[in-house]
């Protein structure tokens, strides 16, 4: 009797102390019951699956974070998101000893693919699973958004944080979720590029595609061409920035991005769009420049006009091929991810297809997968490139892989609204509008996902460069994750106008829209970064 009278009370002594140890999850504090009618936050994108419980889960004062081997990375993640909310806690790997769990588990596969995860908050705690480290690290961008905006700006009280219960499963339709910044035309440094990665993580982007030459400007440092560097890098368009990345800043970049789920896909834009190449290294040229047509510029001057489809590698020179091939063997060896992306865009010669086919072999040689844009599917690529649609119009001869970049959909350097100042026009009069990205829908089964590229003609800023991204980016978001399984129009809106402070604490510029009812009582700040010191 008396034996069995010290073992409760033993017992409820070990209770009481995990209780204050562990902020309470044992014994749930009498808050994290009540019944608050607080409206629960507007998520982008929206969850595949959502069940909200009406209760609300106060953080206590003191939190555990319990993860299983193979979850260590999104603890950190999680850690650092409560730091920025001025949450204290620890991190123990074990089963069951936290309010907070994270569980890596490969069985979810089937149920989740690789981006997948489980988010569920009751009065106990929160816990996340995935079968990857991606679909935590989504799981913690979904619950980011629990918190108010100002946890962007490291600006909360401890004492005022409940999140409101809920299930969520959730997963992406398209894999590829993407937006390219054209740094050829002006260049954009290193720190804005590591800015819009994490503002890509997020709202689920994964895919950054770096347009790194053009005309106007080389932007990659490739050591056995120094002079693409040294005089290719030295142009940009009338009022742009000049500047390139070393292969140091390229690989900082990458890690950074792949910290956050983002892969990089560098472009080298062969064989046309190659002018600042041309200027480097006179002998890509033919015999009285034949290859640069009209001749916007000749070398050794500089171009820094807005014209295209007027310069191109000499083709008909076997040597440009051992240009080529050096070239794109830098970029394999700098580059983490799978893909070479060659351009392929807007040129006419007589030797296209070849030059295509050969610049693709090569790329696989290398080991890696070849992206172009539309016009390579005119030539008989391999089953395995990829096409990037932008005007629709190539008649392809292959049966490829495609990302969708059309230009009346996803075209962010034409004009959010009718007549908007330093926007392009050409694919829609009237510009590319919140709704007319929010509407993209396609049946072709070979579509791998959605990409919006800024090209930079007139994109001179970093200022100008978020009005073009966003919050156009949130719908490429939504269209991206959930596929044909986008909500309403205005209910995208009426939750894009409660991600302004959001975006505002970030210290996005982003465009006004007309078509959302902002709600925005403070001014753009500088970029935060309270989530970019973490690697
Ligand atoms: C077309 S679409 C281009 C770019 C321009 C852009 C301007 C494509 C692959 N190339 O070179 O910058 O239009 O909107």
């Amino acid at each position: 009797m008396q034996l069995r009278y010290s073992k409760i009370y033993v017992l409820t002594l070990f209770l009481v102390l995990c209780s204050s140890i562990f902020g309470g999850n044992l014994s749930p504090d009498p808050d994290t019951l009540n019944n608050s009618k607080a409206t629960p936050p507007s998520l982008i994108p929206l969850p595949q699956s959502v069940t909200w419980n009406e209760k609300m889960y106060k953080i206590p004062k003191l939190n555990n974070i319990c993860y299983n081997k193979g979850s260590e990375k999104a603890a950190n993640w999680l850690q650092e998101l409560l730091r920025n909310a001025n949450i204290k806690s620890k991190k123990t790997q074990g089963k069951s000893c936290g309010n907070w769990t994270i569980i890596t588990d490969s069985s979810l596969e089937e149920q989740l693919g690789d981006e997948g995860y489980l988010l569920d908050i009751n009065s106990e705690g929160i816990t996340l699973q995935s079968a990857t480290d991606a679909g935590l690290f989504y799981a913690i961008q979904t619950l980011r958004q629990f918190f108010p905006s100002t946890i962007e700006r490291k600006q909360l009280s401890p004492t005022e944080i409940s999140l409101h219960q809920v299930q969520i499963e959730d997963q992406p339709a398209y894999s590829w979720r993407g937006t390219m910044v054209d740094v050829a035309r002006s260049f954009t440094g290193l720190d804005y590029l590591k800015t819009h990665v994490d503002r890509m993580a997020l709202y689920k982007l994964n895919r950054l595609h770096l347009h790194l030459t053009d005309d106007q400007g080389w932007r990659i440092e490739i050591k056995k061409y120094p002079k693409l560097t040294d005089i290719g890098a030295k142009g940009s368009v009338k009022g742009g920035n000049s500047g390139f990345l070393t292969q140091e800043d390229y690989l900082e970049l990458q890690e950074y991005a792949l910290a956050r789920n983002i892969i990089i896909i560098p472009e080298i834009d062969f064989p046309g769009h190659i002018y600042s190449a041309l200027v480097a290294y006179p002998e890509l040229n033919c015999e009285e420049l034949s290859n640069i047509e009209p001749k916007r510029a000749t070398p050794p001057e500089l171009y820094s006009g807005y014209e295209v489809g007027w310069s191109k590698l000499c083709l008909k020179k076997k040597e440009i091929y051992n240009f080529v091939d050096d070239v794109l063997m830098e970029m394999a060896e700098i580059t983490k991810g799978p893909w070479l992306h060659i351009g392929g865009d807007e040129i006419e010669d007589p030797l296209y297809e070849t030059f295509v086919v050969k610049a693709d072999s090569i790329v696989q040689q290398k080991g890696k997968i070849t992206i172009g844009w539309e016009e390579v599917t005119k030539a008989e690529v391999s089953s395995t490139l990829i096409s990037q649609q932008w005007n629709g119009k190539t008649e392809s001869v292959v049966d490829v892989k495609v990302i969708e970049s059309i230009c009346s959909n996803f075209y962010f350097d034409h004009a959010n609204t009718p007549g908007q100042e330093n926007t392009l026009n050409w694919c829609k009069e009237d510009g590319v509008s919140l709704e007319d990205v929010y509407s993209f829908s396609t049946n072709d089964p070979n579509t791998i996902g959605v990409e919006a590229p800024v090209w930079s003609e007139y994109v001179l800023n970093n200022e100008t460069m978020d009005d073009r991204f966003w919050p156009r980016s949130l719908a490429v978001s939504e269209v991206a994750w959930r596929g044909e399984n986008k909500k309403d129009f205005s209910n995208f809106v009426a939750r894009v106008s409660k991600h302004g402070e959001r975006l505002n604490e970030m210290g996005i510029h982003f465009f006004r829209s007309p078509e959302v009812e902002w709600k925005i009582t403070s001014n753009p700040k500088t970029p935060s970064t309270v989530f970019s010191d973490f690697e």
